[in-house]
């Protein structure tokens, strides 16, 4: 076989019986979630979600600029905590990552962002949904899911007119989410008439919350809202239950998990929790989400939780940003990737706006019944 070396354009090319093909062109994608603490669940559920994408993009053969491309992994656990959330992306930064997808959390996302602003990466969350994240005037920032403006308001807003709540009760975690969501929440609340009867404060570790339910329950609440995550909120239906509490439970995207009735062992009733996640498709562009959760649960043995599905497409409309630019250069690729519009994903259609956010974002509400998540409706 005939084998020799060439240059092309400054990159050399392997000749094989008069084909030329390039050599490959390393790209490092960066992710970043929380694969520890309590939440390890979701982190590795985000994870395992850019890992499916890495595989499928390297089985198919990208070419950028001219060079096949070798996608490369680089996974961070953040723990879902500030500090070692900024460490991660220090780490991805010095690693000269190509593009970061990530956190998984607002509170680590937001004090990322400046990281990966100052290196000039572009970074993409998939599951993030503090406004905060995309209003900062940085280029670098990108969602793909709606925000908690959006989330918040609309649960808010359903709470009064579709729930018929009369007296709202909300506690939050105090995190750079909960509190966010929970203060959206209320003002969907009073937007729409709707009575706020208590406000109580937990955190993200708390596994106690005998003294502020019982604190709420002397208001006899018609529905509980919980800014926060679904590893709190299981404990929380469980000791509501115990209490006698038996108010509708709402919460964000937090919660609105896949393992929600198990973190409640058998605490829900059919139909207590509403919940949203921050995307959702429907009619003809279902049948793409429910093929990825199919392919998921083939290749991992377990269900989505909820957002692989938004990293799988974080991490393909990044490299669709390379391909169109011909280049994995953060300063060439960043431009295209921030005009991208009509990107077709399995979460739907990915347009940005010019803060970086996705535009027309939907929403999709559920409920639970026989332990599993039921779709209520998808809303823009
Ligand atoms: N959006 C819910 C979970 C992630 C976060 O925003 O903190």
């Amino acid at each position: 076989m005939q084998l020799k070396l060439k240059l092309v354009a400054g990159a050399a090319a392997i000749v094989l019986g008069g084909a030329a093909y390039a050599q490959d062109l390393v790209v490092k994608i960066g992710h970043v979630g929380p694969t520890s603490g309590s939440i390890a669940q979701l982190g590795k559920d985000n994870e395992n979600g850019a890992r499916m994408a890495i595989e499928q993009l390297n089985a198919k053969g990208v070419m950028i600029g001219g060079k096949k491309a070798k996608f490369e992994l680089l996974a961070e656990d953040d723990g879902a905590d500030p500090k070692q959330g900024t460490a991660a992306a220090q780490k991805l930064v010095d690693s000269k990552v190509n593009g970061v997808v990530g956190h998984l959390n607002s509170g680590t996302s937001i004090p990322a962002s400046k990281i990966y602003s100052d290196a000039g990466i572009p970074q993409i969350s998939p599951s993030a949904t503090n406004p905060k994240y995309t209003r900062q005037g940085y280029k670098t920032t990108f969602r793909v899911v709606a925000d908690d403006v959006h989330l918040g308001g609309t649960l808010g807003r359903y709470a009064v007119e579709q729930l018929k709540g009369k007296s709202i009760a909300v506690i939050d975690d105090r995190t750079a989410y909960g509190q966010g969501v929970a203060d959206e929440f209320e003002k969907g609340v009073k937007g729409k008439g709707g009575k706020i009867i208590g406000r109580e404060f937990t955190t993200d570790k708390a596994t106690d919350f005998t003294a502020i339910l019982t604190k709420l329950k002397a208001s006899k609440p018609d529905i509980v809202f919980f800014g926060g995550m679904n590893a709190v909120a299981g404990p929380m239906l469980r000791q509501m239950k115990q209490l006698g509490i038996q108010a509708k439970f709402m919460g964000g995207d937090g919660i609105c998990t896949a393992d929600l009735p198990e973190l409640s062992q058998g605490s829900m009733a059919d139909g207590q929790v509403v919940c949203a996640e921050a995307g959702g498709v429907e009619g003809a562009q279902k049948d793409a989400m429910t093929k990825f959760y199919a392919d998921y649960k083939a290749k991992f043995g377990v269900d989505v939780q909820i957002y692989a599905p938004y990293v799988y497409d974080a991490v393909n409309v990044m490299v669709d940003a390379m391909v169109r630019a011909k280049s994995a250069d953060p300063k060439v690729y960043l431009p295209v990737l921030a005009k991208t519009s009509g990107y077709k994903g399995v979460t739907g259609v990915i347009s940005f706006d010019e803060k970086g956010d996705i535009k027309n974002g939907a929403l999709t509400l559920y409920t639970y019944k026989g332990g599993k998540r039921d779709q209520i409706a998808v809303v823009r």
